[in-house]
């Protein structure tokens, strides 16, 4: 089987000091939890930035320095930056980081409810908008797919010549509003990915390491992190993004998934 290839999502925009101390907000903070999940084995961090006060913000310059500041003590590590932002944010505040010409970033490629009021919004205009600036910027989307509709979406663009192929999704379980997070849901979703896709998977919430283990024997990718799910176990705040990612780690061991070193991802998504 391939190398399993770890992300870390150490920040999110909806997770908060409140609900676990370590939350990185500040740059400093941002980058030791960088450092905690690459050190334990994520090649990869999915960042999403804050000001200082814990405010989601898609701030090029924010972007541009937390960016700088990862790679000086993790110069091999994979940013890849989000376009989806918080809730609420305009498209072009979205797009700002996409300038900075990251590896990869993400595209989120639908709209879904997302807890109470919220709304998720990702038209089919914003789509095509994301689609043609990433593609202009040389920037390889990974394709967010909250529900199969998603990937309708994404095979859309695809076919509109939007976007490259081979195709990399990250097939996101347990949304508050979107699929659930079972082991048949995400058969469905990889089955209907072309054959082709290289494709990770997270699981939001008490899902996250269920789903992580049967994307694992699957041969998928995993994504972890405190802007999934902030616990260790049930009752248990994890420290930082290390130790869920530590946890993966143990779970790959047993299952004999080798680990994936910055190079092997890049060779891997074709970077
Ligand atoms: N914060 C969510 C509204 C992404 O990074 O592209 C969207 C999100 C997806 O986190
Ligand atoms: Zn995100």
């Amino acid at each position: 089987m391939k190398k399993l290839i770890i992300t870390a999502a150490i920040s999110g925009a909806e997770v908060t000091k409140e609900m676990n101390p370590a939350v990185p907000y500040t740059i400093e903070e941002i980058v030791k939890e960088a450092k905690s999940a690459h050190d334990a084995g994520a090649a990869v961090i999915h960042l999403h930035v804050r000001w200082d006060d814990g405010t989601p913000t898609q701030d090029k310059g924010r972007f541009k320095e937390a960016m700088e500041a990862i790679k000086a003590v993790c110069p091999e590590v994979i940013i890849l930056p989000s376009t989806g932002g918080a809730v609420g944010m305009s498209a072009e505040e979205r797009l700002q980081p996409i300038d900075l010409k990251p590896e990869i970033a993400t595209l989120d490629c639908g709209t879904c409810n997302f807890g109470g009021d919220d709304i998720f919004v990702n038209t089919e205009k914003m789509n095509i908008q994301f689609a043609k600036k990433m593609k202009e910027m040389g920037v390889k989307p990974e394709l967010e797919v909250f529900e199969k509709g998603m990937i309708d979406n994404a095979l859309k663009l695809y076919k509109k010549g939007l976007l490259d192929g081979p195709l990399h999704f990250n097939i996101v379980l347990g949304v508050n509003g979107a699929m659930s997070a079972t082991p048949r849901d995400l058969v469905y979703m990889v089955e209907s990915l072309p054959k082709d896709s290289t494709w990770c998977a997270t699981g939001i919430g008490k899902n996250e390491f269920d789903l992580a283990a049967v994307a694992m024997v699957m041969g998928g990718n995993v994504r972890v992190g405190f802007e999934d799910n902030l616990y260790l176990e049930k009752g248990i705040l994890a420290k930082n993004n290390g130790e869920l990612v530590e946890k993966v780690v143990q779970l790959a061991n047993i299952l004999k998934r080798d680990i994936a070193t910055p190079a092997d991802a890049r060779r891997i998504l074709g970077l």
